[in-house]
């Protein structure tokens, strides 16, 4: 005889099956038997986010960071609203994460009644924000709806994936299913287009100086990349596939995608291999970025061909499937040009060197903060100015689950992803970099760091307001700044309020000072840096660089 169990037991049994290990959420009385039955259980660690958009991108950066499933829990009607934001972060990324949502009770389903917590139409709000969404309409369909979720959400292109459980449903008494149905279903298979990748090995066989451009949907493909590199490709990167070739490497441009001694490398390539990257307009100067005129693509969803730019072939497969057996096709019949290296290493150089030259008094933080980086740290960045110069491209990273940006370009998703990566990195230190701006959206889960005892060092650059908007005013408006001058928290007194250890630093020493005291110590601390102090950078940044499409 099976136990007789409820459907929140069903949930917590299945998520630990799926090998879930830590949940983000926010409880409430439309998810109680869901966050009941996990906490009961005791194998899912549960963080009490302060909001469902903080336990979103915390949910986002764990998976990011483990490379397998996040989940996040959140309450029907606002809270399911909360979410959103964070779900179109994921969906950019690409993220696999299971958004569980509570519902009303099926009888009071779109009734539009005013029943507590009722979203007009919340299944289409999640669809326009996820990869999915699903309803759950009865205690029968739950396990398959459930099993079913996670496998789409493990697709790729991988996403999020939302799933409504009304509240009758998640407190309805069913028999538990056997541990082999409970197991979660394999992801779909991206089936390889062999026949055009052995075309393209052909094309490429006689290329001197091939690139890969890499993106997200390559971070499972290191080993074939680093065989390419090793032949003599170069390798550069758009920010969400840094690290899939150490930095470091020789081959490596890192994600100096647009600087122009990379722009005027391309130009001597004779070909160039786009894996697993939506080539974005912040990334390309709006697409007018002057790529290789030999371009292919190798993406597993065959609709992003042409997308951004023309290529002369397209394959469609998984990022790794495809580089390996290109790898095996190209065995060793590339001579590529000697010289290619070297002028790879100068290109790469010449961008780093562009872009110290920005960097004013903040060129010695920099190098402090890279020299005292511990091995293996994961560096995660909130979108503010010091990130967008320096914070994407400088420090390098040598892993492709080693970093955790905002891809999407939203404010505030910083810290709350410093605590979900902080939580599946184990050993390894967080290190996060954020904007007092930023902050002040996700200020609640700053206790929610403090709570977990997550091993973060929070890196606040405080220039009491919104940075990048002055510049953009200075650079368009006439010089208003209007609506970007903040009433900015006293962060050290904030930060003595919660239990937070923290230091400000007005210039190197104190810098030097605050990293020696905050940096060793396990557990959460804020480094605040006065950028008023400090001074500005050298070159102001004012927005993601573009191109008109005329001057191209
Ligand atoms: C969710 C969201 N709201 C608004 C914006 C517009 N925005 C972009 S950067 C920025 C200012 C960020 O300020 P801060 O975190 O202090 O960083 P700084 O620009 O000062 O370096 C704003 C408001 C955005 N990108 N995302």
């Amino acid at each position: 005889m099976s136990e007789r169990v409820t459907g929140g037991d069903v949930i917590a049994a299945f998520l630990e099956d799926a090998g879930v290990r830590a949940a983000f959420g926010v409880i409430s009385i439309h998810n109680m038997p869901i966050l009941d039955a996990i906490m009961r259980r005791g194998v899912i660690r549960c963080v009490p986010a302060r909001g469902e958009a903080g336990a979103t991108n915390m949910a986002d950066a764990f998976a990011r960071v483990t490379g397998g499933l996040g989940v996040a829990v959140t309450s029907t009607g606002t809270a399911a609203g909360n979410a959103c934001g964070a779900m179109v972060e994921a969906l950019t990324a690409g993220t696999p994460l299971l958004h569980i949502t509570g519902q009303i009770d099926v009888p009071y389903l779109d009734r539009e009644r005013s029943y507590i917590h009722e979203a007009k139409d919340q299944l289409a709000m999640l669809r326009s924000v996820s990869k999915r969404a699903y309803r759950v309409w009865s205690v029968e369909t739950l396990l398959g709806t459930l099993r079913e979720a996670v496998a789409v959400a493990l697709t790729p292109p991988m996403g999020p994936v939302s799933i409504e459980i009304p509240i009758d449903v998640q407190g309805a008494s069913m028999d538990m299913p056997p541990f082999d149905e409970l197991l979660p279903l394999p992801p779909a298979e991206v089936t390889l287009d062999i026949r055009s990748l052995e075309a393209l090995a052909r094309e490429l066989r006689g290329a001197k100086r091939p690139l890969l451009w890499l993106g997200g949907g390559a971070r499972a493909a290191s080993v074939p990349v680093r065989a390419l590199a090793k032949l003599g490709w170069g390798v550069v990167t758009s920010a969400a596939g840094r690290g899939i070739l150490p930095e470091d490497d020789p081959a490596s441009l890192g994600s100096y995608t647009a600087s122009p001694s990379v722009e005027a490398l391309y130009r001597t390539c004779d070909a160039m291999v786009i894996v697993g990257s939506r080539l974005r307009g912040n990334e390309t100067l709006r697409w007018n970025l002057r790529l290789p005129e030999k371009l292919y693509q190798i993406d597993a969803d065959p609709t992003m061909r042409d997308r951004s730019y023309p290529v002369r072939r397209f394959v469609t497969g998984d990022a790794a499937t495809a580089l390996n057996e290109l790898v095996e096709l190209l065995g060793s019949d590339m001579t590529i040009d000697p010289a290619f290296r070297t002028d790879v290493a100068t290109a790469r150089t010449q961008a780093n060197d562009a872009l110290r030259r920005t960097l004013g008094p903040y060129e010695d933080l920099v190098h402090a903060l890279g020299a005292w980086m511990p091995p293996g740290a994961v560096w995660v960045r909130d979108v503010t100015v010091s990130n967008s110069s320096w914070g994407n491209r400088y420090l390098p990273l040598r892993g492709s689950r080693d970093g955790v940006h905002a891809m999407g370009g939203g404010i505030g998703q910083g810290l709350p992803m410093a605590i979900g990566a902080a939580l599946a990195a184990g050993d390894r230190k967080v290190v996060a970099l954020a904007g007092d701006g930023g902050l002040q959206l996700s200020f609640g889960e700053f206790v929610t760091l403090v709570q977990e005892n997550a091993d973060v060092l929070l890196i606040v650059m405080n220039d009491g307001g919104y940075g990048v908007i002055r510049n953009i005013q200075d650079d368009k408006f006439g010089g208003r700044h209007y609506l970007a001058n903040l009433h900015t928290p006293d962060f050290q007194a904030f930060a003595a309020s919660i239990g937070l250890p923290s230091a400000r630093a007005g210039d190197m020493p104190s810098f030097h000072a605050a990293l020696a005291a905050l940096g060793n110590r396990k557990g959460p601390a804020l480094l605040e840096v006065d950028m008023i102090a400090f001074g500005p950078y050298a070159a102001a940044f004012a927005g993601p660089p573009v191109r008109e499409a005329a001057s191209a």
